[in-house]
């Protein structure tokens, strides 16, 4: 479309006064993002079109990923790589005075998602089109993303989140596909030819309208879609209050749910997730049929995959499809159905597997209740046949029991595969909370560790970083992220390590400038930057980290003499809103920071940094910036972790428990380059097994614990009032269910060890080197090519049959 940036430029200012209608001085940055955007959109569209022809037209078998959750971030910067023009654009707007990093800036992150769940989504799509595989995403254009965090003297604060105000430029509303889906009403049933069928009637419908978004592969001319739905009114039906529908209706998307694992199910959730599941079921049945006709073969052209599982009534909403609109008897349409439907599993955390009760459930959803009732009963038949009088086996497997649908058991009977998404994840599902599925359907369970895609989290997000590795090895890696292997050969080499070292650097000093920013206070580029930033849970366990803070600060006032290499602590965390503990730990790190930061004893060599509304635009600031990366989840809670990774391929060390993914990052880089301490996953459990652990003993006996623990509730804390009563219960009265203390003291002593390793820099730099060229397995490159060749069975380029 522009070989050259003068090219670009004669287009961009073309572009600019045809959509504002004035010349480029009178424009605004504002303006020129969207002519940006734009232009970039057109340049993407033939490509797009072509690949949707050539899916259509190929018959190859296609992946659709449904997720109540993608976390995109910004799209610009991303898709002008991607491209291959990010160089050609920088020249020409520098031509004309624009900072294209300026530009950028204006971009308002997609923030529909809470987390990793919804940050993996979005890294799966990037590496689904760079290896040009047919795979698109179906999920909710929420009005609002996860909302914004505002931290008020020390309190978070929430904000209805904004990312549509000005428009969003990468969508493209399809209005002629929109599509309606029925809430409420009853089900009929009425005889055709003979036989019994039954219909949904006196149902209240709601217009799904999609919003397409181009998802461009790497230096390739694969252009997948992402396709959100919106709740608009559909039709009005005579004798209901239009304004009270179209209220109810719009709600639907308006908002993104924050992960709240204490909130028992609300209805609007339910809503959502039906929303989601039946206008992507008719979406993807409505191009099948184009393409092929004959739904009975519709596996092996189609795998659909439920990320987590929110969108699992996909299962019977298809059963239903299949058996009330295309006259499929029930055997054969569970036999298609339980070949297309694949099930990831995202957390070991009980109270977090989803249940709805069947008073909301039925209601909402007569006709979809009745074949969940439907294959509950022939599942528990069969359950029945296998193992003759077991009871309590059947009740405890049961789809529906105890007047709940569990999700989760109607994921793995309709799904084909059920993966965990890290080893020891898996196997604590095969062995243990899915343990009675697992001796029933060994075959399905398999494991996919997760991934993140390099070419954000690296090659976008650090160009110091990415050039260095460049001039050593070649552009290779960038295709291959397992030739970062190569890095290997540098491991000696002075010059080299020192560049390394000198990258960091860089890095720090733009994170202290915008840390300078935001929080008005000076960083000491020099000192250990120590990093933790996650959503807030107890399990993650920032606690741990505040209270050896606090110890530290003990430390510099008893013992004048107490050396150590300076530290600035940084965090970065959301609470759900009504997770009230989980706000009390953020007050907790503020009070802290505010007793810590400029005290005389601590002469500067301890700091401590909250960074408010921490998320995928701010994440790619910070985490180029570290030096340690805090992964320190009691062992067995953390399905995989996936920031883990984004530190360590930029040259963080992890300082981390035995979980999730770090066990994998220990496998990959060896015990030498990873500071690894507590209890492991096998002795948690066997703890809340068989009892034995006594919290108040480690506050009795060490005294470093019980003068941190006191401190919560005494005077020493600037603004605490009461409000650490509930920590301090938490670990006292409630027996610490995170084992917090627990570990604390191999806690202090592995970081005291990484104090002491920073120091001598050369070695350092060479333990980052290595964790760095060990980093490509972690690509989700690697993760989704085991999901295409293991599970959906999807080639690169080929034809299924
Ligand atoms: C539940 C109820 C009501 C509203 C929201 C929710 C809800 C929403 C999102 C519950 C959970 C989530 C997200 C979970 C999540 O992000 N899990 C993480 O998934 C990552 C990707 O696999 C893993 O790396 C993390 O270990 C896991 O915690």
């Amino acid at each position: 479309m522009f070989s050259d940036h003068n090219e670009f430029k004669e287009m961009f200012l073309k572009k600019l006064e045809m959509m504002y209608g004035k010349t480029f001085p009178e424009s605004t940055p504002q303006d020129q993002f969207f002519t940006l955007g734009h232009l970039i959109r057109e340049y993407i569209s033939m490509n797009w079109i072509h690949t949707n022809e050539q899916y259509r037209f190929n018959k190859r078998k296609q992946v659709y990923y449904l997720s109540i959750e993608f976390l995109l971030g910004r799209l610009l910067r991303q898709n002008l790589m991607n491209l291959g023009i990010y160089e050609v654009v920088d020249k020409g707007l520098k031509d004309l005075g624009i900072d294209l990093a300026d530009i950028e800036e204006i971009e308002h992150d997609a923030g529909l998602g809470n987390g990793g769940l919804g940050r993996l989504a979005a890294c799966f799509l990037d590496s689904l089109a760079s290896l040009n595989l047919p795979g698109h995403g179906y999920g909710i254009r929420y009005k609002h993303g996860l909302f914004e965090q505002k931290i008020v003297n020390g309190f978070q604060m929430e904000l209805p989140e904004q990312w549509l105000r000005h428009g969003h430029v990468w969508e493209v509303r399809k209005s002629d596909l929109t599509v309606e889906v029925p809430f409420w009403g009853k089900v009929e049933s009425y005889s055709e030819k003979g036989v019994l069928k039954f219909r949904h009637v006196d149902a209240e419908l709601v217009s799904a309208v999609p919003y397409d978004m181009p998802v461009v592969g790497h230096e390739t001319s694969t252009v997948n879609t992402l396709r959100l739905w919106s709740a608009e009114p559909a039709a009005y039906k005579a004798g209901k209050d239009l304004m009270k529908y179209k209220r109810e209706t719009e709600a639907i998307t308006e908002f993104l749910y924050p992960d709240d694992t204490h909130d028992e199910g609300k209805i609007l959730r339910l809503k959502q997730q039906y929303f989601l599941v039946s206008a992507s079921i008719r979406s993807i049945i409505d191009s099948y049929i184009y393409r092929y006709g004959d739904l009975k073969d519709l596996h092996e052209y189609v795998s659909i995959h439920i990320n987590d599982t929110h969108p699992v009534l996909a299962i019977p909403e298809l059963m239903r499809v299949l058996v009330d609109e295309y006259e499929f008897d029930w055997d054969e349409a569970w036999k298609v159905t339980t070949k297309t439907f694949a099930y990831t599993n995202h957390t070991t955390l009980s109270e977090a597997l989803e249940k709805w009760p069947v008073r909301i459930f039925q209601p909402l959803l007569p006709r979809v209740f009745m074949i969940v009732n439907e294959i509950n009963e022939r599942f528990c038949k069969g359950l029945w046949e296998d193992y003759p009088g077991e009871w309590k086996r059947i009740e405890d497997m049961a789809i529906i029991s105890h007047g709940e649908v569990k999700m989760a058991h109607l994921a793995i009977v309709g799904s084909f595969s059920v993966n965990g998404v890290a080893k020891i994840h898996t196997e604590i599902l095969k062995q243990r909370e899915m343990n009675l599925f697992y001796q029933y359907y060994p075959d399905k369970f398999n494991s996919k560790t997760n991934g993140i895609t390099h070419r954000r989290w690296l090659l976008g997000s650090n160009p110091p970083l990415s050039k260095l590795i460049t001039s050593a090895i070649g552009t290779d890696w960038i295709h291959q992220p397992g030739k970062l292997k190569d890095l290997e050969t540098y491991r000696d080499d002075a010059a080299f390590l020192k560049n390394l070292h000198e990258v960091k650097q860089v890095n720090k000093e733009r994170l202290a400038r915008r840390i300078y920013e935001n929080n008005g206070m000076k960083i000491d580029t020099d000192s250990i930057f120590d990093i933790q930033v996650k959503r807030l849970h107890a399990y993650k366990r920032q606690l741990l980290n505040v209270l050896h803070i606090l110890h530290l600060y003990n430390r510099c006032l008893e013992d004048p003499h107490f050396d150590f290499h300076p530290r600035t602590f940084i965090f970065g965390a959301k609470a759900s809103p009504g997770y009230f503990y989980a706000k009390k730990i953020i007050k907790l790190i503020h009070s802290v920071a505010d007793l810590v930061n400029d005290h005389p004893a601590v002469k500067g060599r301890l700091k401590v940094v909250f960074m408010e509304n921490y998320r995928v635009s701010l994440a790619e600031e910070i985490i180029p910036a570290a030096d340690l990366s805090q992964q320190i989840s009691t062992a067995s809670k953390e399905a995989s972790g996936t920031g883990n990774m984004k530190f360590m391929m930029n040259g963080a060390l992890t300082l981390g428990t035995l979980d999730g993914a770090n066990i994998e990052i220990l496998e990959q880089v060896g015990g030498e380059n990873i500071f690894i301490f507590g209890l492991t996953a096998e002795e948690v459990m066997n703890y809340q097994k068989q009892g034995g652990y006594y919290a108040m003993e480690y506050y009795h006996h060490d005294p470093r614990i019980k003068k941190v623990l006191n401190q919560l509730v005494d005077d020493t804390l600037p603004g605490a009032d009461d409000h650490f009563e509930t920590i301090y219960d938490s670990l006292l009265g409630e027996n610490d269910q995170f084992f917090v203390l627990r570990d604390f003291d191999s806690y202090a002593a592995i970081q005291e060890e990484a104090g002491k390793a920073y120091t001598n820099r050369e070695e350092w730099s060479r333990m980052c080197l290595h964790n760095i060229a060990n980093s490509g397995y972690f690509s989700s490159d690697r993760t989704i090519e085991e999901y295409a060749r293991n599970i959906w069975k999807i080639g690169q380029g080929s034809l299924m049959r």
